[in-house]
């Protein structure tokens, strides 16, 4: 009854603001072409790493081991991963093809990997390493080309300021009946997420994740309760083209510029987390583990293949969706070897069918039997899951070639009032996703 009463009273506060901030949303030119870059780029890599990695059962082991937050708060004095090379990272997720990195700057254990004066609790005040990884990693991504994003808890299972607390983390030893402070805690996270976006150059995007955690609330209220409105519009003010998703698994609210489903392809529920989001027409990502953790996991064997994975890829690609996948590095700050093989192959495999993935469209067909489909611009993609030996296509345009992507071999084709057919020949390589490109007059 408390929290609900804090919360109409929040939410009854911060409405004015949230509401002119809410119709006042316009992207900037920046922010549009960010958001264009994001679509094509289609492929990226997640990190989640923190204190969570020395226990090694993945980043909620704190709350599913009911943790005091202090005893938890000790891992960072043996935080020491002295393999750590960010470098190394970024080359092998280079290789891999992806186009980003998303790194959890801070998740629900509370605890920062950079440097921040807004608490002590970071990987540079905090713990014997004392080195910043978000800036080690910018500085390699800056060099390697390629795009940095930080995840964002807004859920924090140590701190007494976040209250009135949430469904998650009420065994971590923080009192029931704690005064709390939200406010604070509002400014706290306005004051990491200005260190986020002042410190460590252009960031590509700011990926928040936990409001779920308060969604005993309905969703209009959500915004106002979390100050969404005010985080966002500090966000866009600091870094214009920085682009701001955040995973409530509800529609997008006004001053997102992408569009977050969690294990999900979008249109489909199979995890579950998507029931209470239908598709925008903002830029789509669907965040999936490799195997079943996000955190690293020490006994997960449950890796997906590398052809599962790459399946999966052309599936999101088919939508319309990036896809971000993700990678639980180890406490000495190495990545397992799994997810390197992983990645390596799914990197062999976009450096012959790269065109079928980036900067592409959802393409014209569902997807079938057969698999799925890409577009861009007059190319249509067939991403070939299994063998087939013919297709018969309903398509309007006018084809004018069909070829295999890898080696460019033309394929035999007839098209009778918009009936295209097919014959494929079959091959000795048969890779995990096969894909004929079909180019229009
Ligand atoms: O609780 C988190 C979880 O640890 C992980 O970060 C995923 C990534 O999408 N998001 C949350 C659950 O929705």
């Amino acid at each position: 009854m408390k929290r609900i009463l804090f919360f109409l009273v929040a939410a009854s506060l911060c409405a004015a603001v949230s509401a002119s901030a809410q119709e006042g949303y316009v992207p900037s030119a920046e922010n549009l072409a960010a958001r264009e870059r994001f679509a094509g780029d289609r492929f990226g890599i997640f990190i989640h790493w923190g204190l969570y990695a020395q226990p090694g059962r993945g980043e909620w082991v704190m709350q599913q081991q009911n943790i005091d937050y202090r005893e938890y708060a000790r891992l960072a004095n043996s935080f020491y991963p002295s393999k750590f090379d960010a470098r190394a990272w970024v080359r092998a997720i280079k290789a891999g093809g992806a186009r980003y990195i998303t790194i959890t700057s801070r998740h629900h254990d509370g605890f920062s990997l950079f440097r921040s004066a807004a608490t002590p609790y970071n990987a540079v005040d905090g713990t014997p390493f004392g080195r910043d990884i978000l800036a080690e990693l910018a500085e390699a991504c800056r060099e390697e080309g390629i795009r940095l994003h930080f995840y964002y808890s807004h859920v924090d299972w140590g701190r007494l300021d976040y209250w009135p607390r949430g469904r998650t983390g009420l065994g971590t030893g923080r009192p029931e009946g704690n005064a709390g402070d939200w406010a604070h805690y509002q400014e706290f996270m306005k004051a990491q997420l200005t260190e986020l976006l002042t410190q460590y150059g252009p960031v590509g995007a700011i990926w928040f994740d936990g409001v779920w955690d308060h969604d005993a609330e309905p969703r209009e209220a959500q915004p106002a309760i979390w100050g969404l409105y005010d985080q966002y519009a500090l966000i866009h003010r600091l870094q214009p083209g920085c682009l701001v998703g955040n995973n409530h698994h509800l529609d997008p609210f006004p001053g997102e510029d992408i569009q977050i489903f969690e294990k999900d392809v979008p249109g489909e529920n199979e995890a579950g987390f998507s029931g209470g989001q239908g598709i925008s027409r903002l830029p789509l990502e669907t965040c999936q583990t490799m195997n079943n953790s996000w955190g690293y996991n020490i006994t997960d064997r449950s890796y997906k293949s590398a052809d599962d994975l790459i399946r999966y890829l052309a599936r999101t690609a088919a939508k319309g969706a990036n896809l971000l996948l993700n990678i639980g590095p180890r406490p000495d700050g190495t990545l397992p070897d799994e997810a390197l093989e992983r990645l390596a192959e799914i990197g062999r495999w976009l450096s012959v069918n790269g065109d079928s993935i980036y900067g592409t469209q959802a393409g014209d067909i569902e997807e079938q039997p057969w698999g799925v489909s890409s577009r861009k611009g007059k190319v249509l993609y067939l991403h070939l899951f299994r063998p087939v030996e013919s297709l018969q296509l309903e398509l309007a345009e006018k084809v004018r070639s069909v070829a295999f992507l890898a080696d460019g071999k033309p394929l035999p084709f007839t098209q009778k009032k918009g009936m295209v057919s097919l014959t494929i020949p079959s091959s000795a390589d048969a890779t995990p996703d096969r894909v004929i490109a079909i180019t229009f007059r």
